[in-house]
């Protein structure tokens, strides 16, 4: 039996679970070559974790690592049903919440390793966490796509994955209409790879996020996130709030240090500000939320059960 012991937690409703002990051996190298290490050889520990019977499409996986950067306090890699994250914004404030859980974490300021570069997580004394995440930015504009019989405007921008943010405000955003908005929102994904349409370097444009009007009015939008693997962010979603916060900046919409409330399709909110970075037109997000924690397990792994890679729907 494999033993894996996890700590899980939800941000704003969208859970994670941290690897503490029991990960592969992701060897020497760089934390990109332990990234690719990660993806081309434990791809069936990845699955084994968030998949069904142990987890399911919703769940954000985040294994623990050694910093290969010396000035971090952790690394992270993240992954769910169907495969790796470069970034989590929601998962990096449920990592955090766990190690100050396990008094491995004092209050302030660390820097944490990702595959999609060094982020800086603050610890507050109230349990918040503020992540000032990746240079993120918006690579284009006015980007038309037909789905479903309609035309969406929308930007295509970087917040540590690749979003796809359409302009006009869809009607309703709840979880009433969470199957509908998934299957729009894969659709569009679907005719903007169809028609090439991708982040730099060919990246796929794996995330698809719609917005409205918030449900309460201390907020100034609420967002539908469809994650990768076809499952929708319950949280606002860290990256994804990033990549708005780039698309506002880009517009002249927000100013440096004016803060975004960001509200989920389930209500929870994640604060968002920025300042521009040094690279022309990039901005360096910072994102607010908190996690709590919901259970620690061991999870135990049969090499003889046929179910022992779980599956995802
Ligand atoms: O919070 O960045 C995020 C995120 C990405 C996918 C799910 N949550």
């Amino acid at each position: 039996m494999r033993a894996v012991h996890v700590i899980d937690s939800h941000t704003g409703g969208e859970p994670t679970r941290v690897v503490i002990d029991g990960g592969p051996n992701l060897g020497a190298g760089s934390f990109a070559e332990q990234f690719e290490r990660f993806q081309q050889e434990h791809d069936s520990f990845r699955a084994s974790i968030v998949n069904e019977p142990r987890g399911s499409d919703v769940l954000v996986g985040a294994l623990l690592c050694e910093p290969t950067d010396a000035s971090c306090t952790v690394g992270v890699m993240f992954f769910n049903n169907q495969g790796f994250l470069g970034m989590c914004g929601h998962g990096t404030i449920g990592l955090v919440a766990t190690l100050a859980h396990l008094d491995a974490l004092p209050v302030g300021t660390h820097r944490i390793e990702t595959p999609a570069g060094v982020v800086t997580a603050t610890l507050h004394e109230d349990g918040t966490v503020d992540v000032e995440n990746v240079a993120s930015y918006r690579a284009s504009s006015g980007i038309s796509v037909t789905a479903n019989g309609s035309t969406f405007i929308g930007d295509v921008a970087y917040g540590g994955n690749w979003f796809f943010l359409t302009k006009s405000p869809v009607e309703t955003i709840n979880v009433d209409r969470a199957a509908e908005l998934t299957s729009l929102a894969i659709d569009i994904r679907q005719h903007l790879a169809d028609a090439g349409i991708t982040g730099q370097d060919g990246a796929f444009i794996d995330h698809v996020e719609f917005f409205t009007s918030p449900g309460d009015p201390q907020n100034d939008s609420r967002n539908f996130v469809l994650c990768p693997g076809g499952a929708y962010d319950r949280s606002p979603c860290g990256t994804g709030t990033s990549a708005k916060l780039a698309c506002l900046a880009a517009e002249g919409k927000l100013q440096p240090g004016a803060v975004w409330r960001q509200e989920s399709i389930v209500g929870s909110v994640f604060t968002g500000s920025f300042q521009w970075s040094d690279q022309p037109n990039h901005i360096i997000p910072t994102i607010r939320g908190r996690a709590f924690i919901t259970s620690e397990a061991t999870l135990l792994i049969d090499p003889a059960d046929p179910f022992a890679a779980g599956f995802s729907q």
